[in-house]
């Protein structure tokens, strides 16, 4: 089967940010997760180089039109180099071939009828590049999208007929349910269709920057439409209106898109290639916008995080891993450093990095680094049955675009690894003579790190190859229908040691300018942490056993639950005030709120940390920490068996 991935070609007004680098990202995970799949996969990518927009900013820059759109084509085509973005071609609008793909197309469309010559009167705003009825404008004056002035424009002008297709376009929807993704942003589409489509103004006489009309038309003083000019970029890039060689790949599986510009592909877009008697995209994928305190993200606001100094830092693969799992697709994030940070230190580090050392580890003390996977059958069948429904429900997530579910469901793999190890402590089995046992778990979990590397490499690609290399097979069509569809284990390989994939991050590595939320890591948040890693990379604890003494240094207690509520703006944190006996009230801040709502904690009884320099939570003050167990199955709070008095010391 082949595929056809795109994403928006991006204006050459500014560099890019995080919200082009997000679209990408999205891209071309998805066209990699197709190549993993065995799909002929074409990814498609480039700028978006005409219009009186980019004539502004290069006039702006005192550059000719040309000069700047080379230079900040440049800069796009450098930075996904940089980042190894697979596409497979670089598309400009200034590219002659589009050019002359464009004017085809037009001619086409004109000898069809869909075209005629008028005049045009109305408010134009040049930055959305859009004519809006008056109807629409914000206090008679402003752009309804962006807020900008419109100004008055009246010239003569080619119309596309896209009254003529408001039948056809809402037919296509009712009888596509997945042609608009996420479903929910359909009926936006739908209903402005209904409201009733004017024809559009598909050239331009008031400035130059743009494809000149097809040379048998002899009208000169016009040129095309900047959005006429982008949307055909799909299938110029194809070939069409040349040699058509590669049209085979038409039509395109998913356009991805910023919701912004939704309306020009949902409806503009399937009404042109209606017209040119060209088959409809299959998706068109709107996701949500970046924002930063709360505002979209733009290169005209100047608020944006650069793509470029975020991977400098954190690095890039590490970036794909957040902006894929943070955001639901369609919905709207907030660019939170403390927020990148505490997925790399707890999921990157602490649930994969962790996981593989922790193996590395243990096959080295146990079987000179020998990993034989011949007997995880007889010990861990509950294991991998639980192991491979995760891996069959990935595909129905990626298929619907949902990335953060996908890689959600993908982490319960490394649960199932974790809680394996606790359960089997094969270190204990090891030390009574039960080898065969032993080593069945650290098979078991190797396994699982291999599978989960290869649903996880189109996310990855760099991390999880090297956690291959270190399992001894390759990432590619094969090892994914061999360990992921036929569910095969691993052969007898050595196991080679890799150094630490996501060292953890202490403290925030860019500067204020460009972080969203800059409240650095605290000490005490920072000592804890690299205990925790310590703790948690050694294989069976041998070298980090406490002395009693160590044990009681920490006060724990019972805590009753005088009062919860919910932190605003905080998915995860709910605020409790907590008694530990007479005289002493805590307020203490929990990750708790996806498992307990706040009213049924109230009265209950809890086990809390009761010595911990209090730190703060999303700028709330936590007095101390309470004591929880969590697995794939979700988290529990630790709790005394019977009622104590609260303030009841345990140990
Ligand atoms: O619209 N959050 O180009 P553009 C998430 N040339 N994504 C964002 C974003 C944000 N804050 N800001 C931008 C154009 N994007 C046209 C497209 S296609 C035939 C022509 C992403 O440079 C998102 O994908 O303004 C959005 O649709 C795209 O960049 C707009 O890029």
């Amino acid at each position: 089967m082949s595929k056809y991935i795109t994403t928006p070609i991006y204006y050459v007004n500014g560099e890019a940010h995080i919200g082009h680098a997000y679209t990408t990202f999205i891209a071309d995970t998805t066209a990699r997760y197709e190549r993993l799949k065995g799909n002929e996969t074409f990814f498609l990518t480039g700028t978006d180089e005409h219009g009186q927009k980019i004539e502004e900013s290069a006039q702006k820059n005192g550059k000719p039109t040309q000069e700047f759109a080379n230079e900040i084509s440049a800069t796009f085509k450098n930075l996904w180099d940089e980042f190894e973005i697979s596409y497979s071609k670089f598309i400009r609008t200034t590219d002659k071939d589009h050019m002359a793909g464009v004017q085809k197309a037009f001619l086409k469309m004109f000898d069809k009828g869909d075209i005629y010559k008028d005049f045009y009167e109305g408010h134009y705003c040049v930055s959305c590049e859009t004519f809006f009825p008056e109807t629409q404008l914000v206090d008679g004056e402003f752009c309804p999208d962006c807020g900008r002035t419109t100004s008055i424009v009246k010239e003569e002008s080619y119309f596309f007929k896209l009254s003529e297709y408001e039948d056809k376009l809402l037919k296509h929807y009712e009888e596509n349910p997945d042609f608009i993704m996420p479903r929910s942003r359909a009926n936006e589409v739908k209903n402005f269709v209904k409201g009733g489509l004017r024809d559009l103004s598909v050239t331009r006489t008031s400035f130059t920057w743009g494809v000149k009309m097809p040379e048998s038309l002899h009208d000169d003083k016009h040129v095309m439409y900047v959005w006429l000019d982008a949307l055909l970029n799909y299938v110029t890039a194809l070939g069409y209106g040349k040699d058509d060689a590669n049209m085979d790949f038409w039509p395109a599986s998913t356009h991805f898109v910023g919701k912004d510009i939704l309306r020009f592909h949902a409806i503009y877009w399937p009404a042109f290639l209606m017209s040119l008697d060209l088959p409809l995209p299959k998706t068109i994928g709107a996701h949500g916008w970046w924002t930063r305190d709360g505002e979209k993200m733009s290169k005209s606001k100047g608020n944006v995080v650069s793509p470029k100094e975020v991977s400098d830092a954190y690095g890039v693969e590490n970036l794909r891993y957040f902006m894929l799992r943070e955001v639901p697709f369609g919905q709207d994030g907030d660019f939170s450093q403390r927020a990148f940070i505490d997925r790399i230190n707890s999921e990157l580090s602490n649930d994969l990095g962790n996981l593989l050392n922790r193996i590395i580890g243990m096959s080295g003390k146990y079987s000179a680094f020998e990993i034989d996977s011949v007997d995880v059958a007889k010990y861990h069948t509950k294991e991998l049955g639980a192991m491979n429904r995760v891996l069959d429900s990935l595909d129905g997530y990626m298929s619907e675009m949902q990335t953060h579910r996908y890689l959600e469901e993908l982490w319960r793999l490394f649960s199932i690894g974790n809680t394996a190890i606790t359960e089997h402590e094969p270190w204990v089995k090891i030390k009574n003579d039960k080898k065969e046992e032993a080593l069945a778990t650290v098979a078991l979990v190797a396994n699982i790190l291999a599978k989960a590397s290869i649903m996880l490499s189109p996310v990855m690609p760099k991390t999880t190859a090297t956690i291959a290399d270190a399992l001894h097979f390759e990432i590619n069509n094969a090892s994914y229908n061999e360990l992921v569809i036929d569910k095969k284990l691993l052969k007898l390989f050595t196991i080679k040691k890799v150094p630490p994939l996501f060292p953890r991050v202490e403290e925030p590595l860019m500067q204020e300018a460009t972080q969203a939320e800059p409240t650095p890591v605290k000490k005490e948040e920072k000592k804890s942490s690299k205990k925790k890693e310590k703790f948690e990379s050694e294989a069976d604890f041998g070298d980090n056993l406490l002395e009693i003494g160590q044990f009681f240094e920490t006060a724990l207690k019972v805590g009753t639950v005088l009062e919860a509520e919910e932190v605003p703006k905080s998915k995860k944190l709910l605020k409790l005030k907590v008694s530990l006996g007479e005289n002493d009230t805590r307020q203490i801040v929990a990750g708790i709120r996806e498992f307990y709502s706040a009213e049924s904690l109230v009265g209950t009884q809890i086990c809390v940390v009761a010595n911990l320099k209090p730190a703060k939570l999303m700028g709330i003050m936590s007095e101390g920490m309470l004591l929880a167990a969590k697995d794939e199955d979700g988290l529990c709070l630790v709790r005394p068996e019977k009622p104590k008095k609260a303030g009841t010391p345990i140990g």
